[in-house]
């Protein structure tokens, strides 16, 4: 006879492979420039059974959740031994985020996590929380992981258990299991939050993506994507931030941005990622956008389009943290397709497919923001115009 265990376990194990096996399609026309698929790629729901029950009947009889998730957001990504890896931010129901492996065959349907969450060295002061992987595979032959690493604020009075310090964490491996803690960067900024390594030795030393900031939440003074070198990684120093992107009034990154994904290498320039945040009377909205630097000057800018690339949309627009879209990881494959791995409202993780040729046409192409209202309708009426001329002669 079938115990109630075996049943409830049975009706587990067919919704996990169901979400598992779940193929996804494009969603919709799209805009030209990407497009977004129907189901998302990764949600706490596909971390393993075995993560979250004690599958044991006699030590868990009502096979109840003994370690809950709460979500899966926030991936690094790259491409191994020809599978589409994410390194996931795994939220347990505790708050504390973990990293975790998922690999799919063709990077847009049946993200399968690894059987065990990585075990992340800690240094010699603990993290209390650690997230927001971007990886690198640098040209000196290892993987980085950058993450930030929470700690509670040294200084913070007893009443206020959230004053925190943001740092960046360091981490290297050949494979993804087997993980190297180095010392956390340090730089001249009291908290660091999306810190990038470029995939080059620029000058012979190590380039950084950085984002000083003064406060845990808000940029203050600081903000802004820097740029800074570095001697070595095993003991990371960026003594000089040089911002390349700074916040700017009344548009989509004007209370901070932050760098996403390491850039892409293209023929015309390196191709950026960012993320933008605004604060609105229901709270921050986090958008991504786009610019591109110089091939040989990492801190030039050649052309950054107005406003945003994509924005949360639909459900994306729910979650534990609503109204935002981060990403930190994105896949080049090497026929030019390009893999975007965002996440929506802190809670699960999605894909939008495009190319490298047209992103470099959408960043070249797009108008560069105005920053006037007068500035938007003139740039649309010249478009306009274009448009009708051309409509005339057909
Ligand atoms: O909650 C939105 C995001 O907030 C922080 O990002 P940033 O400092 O760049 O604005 C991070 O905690 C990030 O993980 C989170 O998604």
């Amino acid at each position: 006879m079938t115990t109630d265990f075996e049943k409830r376990l049975n009706l587990l194990e067919i919704e996990h492979l169901q979400l598992i096996k779940k193929t996804n399609k494009i969603a919709g026309i799209g805009n030209g420039v990407f497009d977004r698929y129907v189901n998302p790629v990764l949600t706490a729901g596909h971390t393993p059974l075995f993560w979250r029950y004690d599958l044991n009947p006699e030590t868990n009889p009502h096979l109840m959740e003994r370690f809950g998730i709460n979500a899966a957001f926030n991936a690094g990504a790259i491409k191994l031994n020809d599978k589409y890896l994410l390194v996931a931010r795994v939220e347990g129901a505790d708050r504390k985020s973990f990293f975790a492996v998922a690999e799919s065959p063709d990077g847009i349907s049946n993200f399968t996590f690894w059987d065990k969450p990585v075990a992340m060295p800690e240094t010699a002061e603990p993290d209390t929380n650690v997230y927001d992987m971007r990886l690198t595979a640098h040209e000196d032959g290892w993987i980085y992981g950058l993450f930030c690493t929470e700690r509670r604020d040294p200084e913070a009075p007893g009443y206020d258990q959230s004053m925190a310090i943001a740092a960046c964490g360091i981490a290297r491996t050949k494979d993804l299991v087997k993980w190297y803690r180095l010392p956390d960067l340090i730089t001249n900024s009291p908290q660091q939050r999306n810190v990038v390594l470029h995939p080059e030795f620029v000058d012979g030393k190590y380039a950084l993506y950085t984002r000083p900031q003064d406060g845990f939440i808000s940029a203050g003074t600081g903000g802004g994507i820097g740029f800074g070198l570095s001697d070595s990684m095993e003991n990371a120093r960026v003594d000089e931030e040089f911002i390349i992107d700074n916040k700017i009034y009344h548009t989509v990154y004007e209370a901070k941005n932050g760098q996403g994904p390491a850039p892409i290498k293209t023929e015309k320039g390196w191709l950026h990622l960012a993320h933008g945040v605004r604060n609105t009377a229901a709270g921050l909205r986090y958008v991504l956008y786009m610019f591109m630097t110089d091939l040989y000057d990492l801190t030039k800018v050649l052309c950054k389009p107005a406003g945003y690339l994509l924005a949360p949309e639909g459900e994306e627009r729910i979650g534990d943290v609503s109204n935002v879209v981060f990403c930190n990881g994105w896949i080049k494959d090497d026929d030019g397709r390009v893999f975007i791995y965002y996440a929506s409202s802190d809670t699960r993780m999605h894909v939008a497919t495009t190319t490298v040729d047209k992103l470099l046409d959408y960043v070249m192409n797009t108008p560069a923001d105005g920053l006037r209202s007068a500035a938007s309708v003139s740039t649309l009426y010249e478009l306009i115009e274009r448009n009708l001329r051309i409509r005339a002669k057909v």
